[in-house]
């Protein structure tokens, strides 16, 4: 019988990518607020608010892990945020918690750590720099996991996602690009691996130069397939502008969330 896992935030475009990787490995519980039908045999859909925990609770019988995909994917307004990624968050483990389901593969962001700068190397111990409202949620995320695993007995793998897409699409992209099939494995990883508790990695492909250390990945037999660099020809590598903090820091343009600058450009 395959594993069945549940995917939340599944409408969104991590989870499409996730879905075609997976084909038929798993059976597939999607949930989010917004309806799929596009359903393959493997594939279930049930609604559910990360509000809502009695919603959540009631996605988990018969679950053996949770992909923890949902809630707010950019920074936003402190509601938003509070609301789909501190409360959501919390809610999930919660409702896994009470429902015997005590294996969670979380979407961080490397905007828990957007704050180093690009022309520094850090690895997954690195302490905090969030770069933004969203940034500290996923830092919040991260110590859900902490919590319920040393608290709980939880296995939890948190993928700090740099971004997932077909090819990297700017400078800063080279070091943080994740390809659909790399992302898959590394969740298959969290999925799989038998006593994690909780551990902290990069989603990132085998970026040469990226300024990330993903050791803590290659320790669990992430062996990724891709290389950013194989896309270099494609980017404008000319020499970051010093002066523009976008620029600067692995954050990007979520560093200028508070200060003018246009954190949903991505
Ligand atoms: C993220 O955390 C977002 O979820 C994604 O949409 C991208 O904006 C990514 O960061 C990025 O920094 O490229």
């Amino acid at each position: 019988m395959p594993k069945t896992i549940l995917v939340t935030g599944a409408a969104g475009g991590v989870a499409g990518f996730l879905r075609h990787e997976f084909g038929q490995v798993y059976a597939l519980v999607l949930s989010d607020l917004r309806i799929i039908d596009d359903l393959g045999s493997n594939e279930r859909f049930q609604a559910a608010d990360l509000g809502d925990i009695d919603a959540l609770r009631a996605l988990m019988p018969g679950v053996d892990a949770v992909v923890h995909l949902g809630g707010q994917s950019v920074e936003g307004p402190w509601d938003a945020v509070l609301g789909r990624n501190i409360v959501g968050a919390y809610n999930l483990f919660e409702a896994a918690r009470l429902e015997g389901v005590n294996r969670v593969v979380f979407a961080s962001s490397c905007h828990a750590v957007g704050f180093y700068r690009l022309d520094e190397t850090i690895s997954a111990d690195a302490y905090f720099k969030p770069d933004s409202r969203y940034g500290v949620s996923k830092v919040f995320g991260e110590a859900l996991g902490a919590l319920y695993a040393d608290k709980y007995g939880f296995d939890v793998l948190s993928i700090r996602i740099g971004n997932v897409a077909e090819r990297p699409v700017d400078r800063r992209r080279l070091t943080s690009w994740l390809s659909p099939r790399d992302l898959a494995q590394l969740v298959r990883i969290g999925i799989e691996t038998p006593r994690i508790g909780h551990q902290v990695v990069f989603g990132m492909s085998r970026n040469t130069g990226s300024c990330w250390d993903n050791a803590a990945a290659y320790r669990l037999g992430y062996a990724p397939q891709d290389d950013s660099m194989d896309h270099a020809d494609t980017i404008d590598l000319s020499p970051p502008d010093p002066s523009d903090p976008a620029q600067v820091y692995q954050g990007g343009p979520f560093v200028l969330a508070e200060t003018g600058g246009d954190p949903w450009k991505r």
